[in-house]
């Protein structure tokens, strides 16, 4: 039946595949479960509602094996049973989190094992089974072990107390602060277990351009009702704090991080927090920066500004995620530059429950962007990844954009920082530097929306967020493989085409917006299409010409020792990558060198040709976006594929759009003709 996406990739109906549904049922009989924490209840039900809608039957629960087939789930401590197989040794590396899958004989019946140290990680084990089952995977002799590489895995939602979201594209915030605490949206839940099912623990439920009233008790209040409803899934809450709050809402005449009242006003307050909240995670803070108020009013440095927090919260085990996005229009200099020079100085100063968190880029989500300088600059700091999921820069709610191939573009990225492998992954996974804390967090694209992320495939960047956070190994084309099998199915003739669509999605949107290394080319303020002629405004660093710098010799951002000089803030093997102009790898070209329009890419082709021929190309992708989505017709339920095919037609006229604009626009620097052979732009 249709559910417009609603159940996401939590899609339990029948195994339509005879013989997989024949081998499941086969080796599939009972679920036996031992103990009734809240979390034990929550996975129960799942194994339980997971199994008996995929295999067609209802899977009954007992509390001991009675049959062969039987899945037995628990922690040593939670079930005789799974204490009784002497598994200590295997789950010691597990951790608090992880499990282990395994196949298995009970007192001679066939069985299948999830165990773990403890009840989330029966919980996410759970899920594993049963992705393994949705995806039409081989149980017969599991023995499999996960633990999650990164300790925090946590959304960022901007949304606003108002239930506006910014920056977001599917509806309306989720918390619907009027009726909580009293209501508790069936919605809070299924937002919950969807997070659960790919790893996710935590969330920060206000935007980072903050209003301190959520710190207010009457919000209080409200946060600790979904603090409550989401414990159970292993999710802790956390919320942004304005730095102005004491003088807010607390009456004090500053907000100077080094005033002992001031400090004590962030004391009680996180102690009043804790006291609804025991488990709160902590605070997310953008200080300084687009308008916010931070340490710098105070002539304070950012770690002045973290440090006081994170001694709140200490006591408490909670931590602070201190954002790194810090530039000023009043800093005289390259915007890519300014959060290293901010912070690179600090390394070392920041308290040990301080994570400082770096977008994946030192501009701005960009659709694509070199890896931000500050990842292995920092040794003595725990810096933790932002990417952005909801997809401000990359079409917004129209797009079909998978983001795996950025994220992992990132991720894979060497630093030098350490030598030749000092990946982007280590450093914020923590291995790079020896750090136990480590975090990643993600921008939501999740609204009120009925299949949550207005896009049917954005809900593939929130999955794929999760699943990178868990393990970063993961290719992009598993990840795809799993989604889409999950969430539409497991024929061939439908995951093959659409998964190629979706690892050519990213590319074909760097192609028609910002190719060759162009950046913040969008629409002013709202970033949404093409606005490469923008300039005149109250900032330089929020228009268009400051990044592309086209003029009739040429095009881009010298960010060389020529020019910015940023190429200095990476290790000198990047640095002689980046800022040779022969070496830098052209999908940064004009990131990092303003280049003359007839010189000679890779291609072969003259600056001025191949910007021309990777706008067409990106449009024609679209295209062939299109033809293929045509061809799956009748293979998922119509409202689903409707939503696509009408959704990649309006991206098909934005590609164009974009084409048009930027080539029509850069002409008019390059005097030159659109190259034989493509289409002329109107
Ligand atoms: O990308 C910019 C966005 C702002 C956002 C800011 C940030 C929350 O345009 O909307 O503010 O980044 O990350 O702080």
């Amino acid at each position: 039946h249709a559910d417009d996406g609603y159940r996401l990739w939590q899609r339990y109906d029948k195994i339509e595949d005879a013989a997989k549904l024949n081998g499941y049922q086969q080796a599939l009989a009972e679920v036996v479960f031992e103990g009734n924490s809240p979390t034990l209840l929550v996975a129960q039900k799942e194994l339980k509602d997971g199994l008996s809608g995929l295999l067609g039957k209802a899977v009954p629960v007992s509390q001991r094996i009675t049959q062969a087939g039987a899945v037995v789930a628990g922690t040593p401590a939670s079930s005789a049973l799974i204490k009784s197989l002497g598994l200590e040794n295997r789950l010691k590396p597990v951790g608090d989190e992880g499990y282990l899958l395994l196949t298995t004989d009970i007192n001679g019946r066939k069985s299948t094992v999830i165990a773990a140290n403890t009840d989330v990680g029966v919980l996410y084990g759970t899920f594993h089974f049963l992705r393994l089952l949705q995806t039409h995977q081989d149980i017969n002799s599991l023995s499999v072990a996960s633990a999650p590489k990164i300790k925090h895995r946590v959304l960022n939602h901007w949304d606003n107390l108002d239930r506006t979201v910014e920056r977001g594209y599917a509806g309306f915030s989720l918390w619907d602060w009027h009726r909580l605490p009293g209501y508790i949206d069936q919605r809070y839940l299924d937002y919950a277990r969807a997070n659960a099912s790919i790893g996710i623990n935590g969330t920060v439920l206000t935007n980072v351009n903050a209003n301190a009233l959520v710190l207010t008790k009457e919000y209080l209040v409200k946060v600790k009702a979904l603090a409550d409803a989401f414990r159970p899934y292993g999710i802790k809450v956390y919320l942004t704090a304005r730095f102005s709050a004491p003088m807010e809402i607390g009456g004090m005449k500053t907000a100077d991080p080094l005033d002992p009242q001031v400090q004590a006003w962030w004391k009680e307050k996180t102690n009043e927090i804790y006291s609804y909240i025991p488990d709160f995670g902590g605070f997310l803070v953008k200080a300084d920066s687009e308008g916010q108020p931070g340490p710098h009013n105070y002539k304070r440095t950012q770690a002045d500004g973290a440090n006081m927090l994170a001694d709140a919260v200490a006591p408490h085990n909670g931590i602070v995620m201190w954002r790194a996005f810090v530039y000023s229009e009043h800093t005289p200099d390259d915007r890519h530059k300014q959060a290293f020079n901010e912070f690179k100085p600090l390394d070392g100063k920041f308290r040990d429950n301080v994570l400082v968190q770096v977008k994946n880029g030192a501009i701005d989500f960009q659709p694509r962007e070199p890896f931000h300088p500050l990842f292995g600059a920092m040794p003595n700091t725990k810096l933790m990844m932002e990417f952005q999921i909801t997809q401000e820069y990359l079409g917004q709610g129209t797009n079909l954009a998978y983001l795996a191939p950025l994220y992992k573009e990132v991720l894979e990225s060497d630093t030098y920082a350490k030598g030749k492998g000092s990946t982007v992954a280590k450093v914020v996974d923590g291995t790079l530097d020896n750090n136990k804390l480590s975090a990643i967090a993600g921008v939501s694209n999740i609204g009120t929306d009925r299949n949550w992320t207005g896009h049917q495939f954005a809900q593939s960047n929130w999955y794929t967020f999760g699943r990178l956070a868990w393990d970063h190994s993961i290719s992009s084309e598993e990840i795809a493989d799993e989604w889409i099998k999950m969430t539409f199915t497991n024929k061939d003739k439908f995951v093959d085409p659409v998964k190629t669509m979706m690892l050519n999605s990213h590319e074909a949107i760097v192609n028609y917006m910002t190719p060759l290394g162009l950046h913040h080319l969008m629409g002013w303020s709202h970033h949404y299409g093409p606005g490469p002629w923008i300039k005149d405004k109250p900032r330089a660093d929020w228009t268009s010409v400051y990044y592309h710098q086209a003029d009739e010799n040429g095009i881009g951002f010298d960010r060389t020792k020529t020019g910015s000089n940023a190429v200095a803030q990476y290790f000198p093997p990047v640095q002689k990558q980046f800022g040779n102009i022969k070496k830098c790898p052209e999908k940064y070209l004009l990131w990092f060198h303003h280049v003359p329009w007839d010189y000679k890419t890779n291609s072969g082709r003259i600056l001025w040709d191949e910007l021309a021929y990777r706008y067409t190309a990106g449009v024609d992708t679209v295209r062939q976006m299109q033809q293929t989505w045509n061809t799956v017709e009748g293979m998922i339920d119509e409202e689903r594929f409707n939503h696509v095919k009408m959704l990649l037609a309006v991206q098909e006229q934005e590609a164009k759009w974009w084409r048009d604009a930027c080539l029509l626009y850069f002409q008019t620097f390059s005097k030159r003709p659109i190259p034989q052979g493509l289409e002329e732009p109107e």
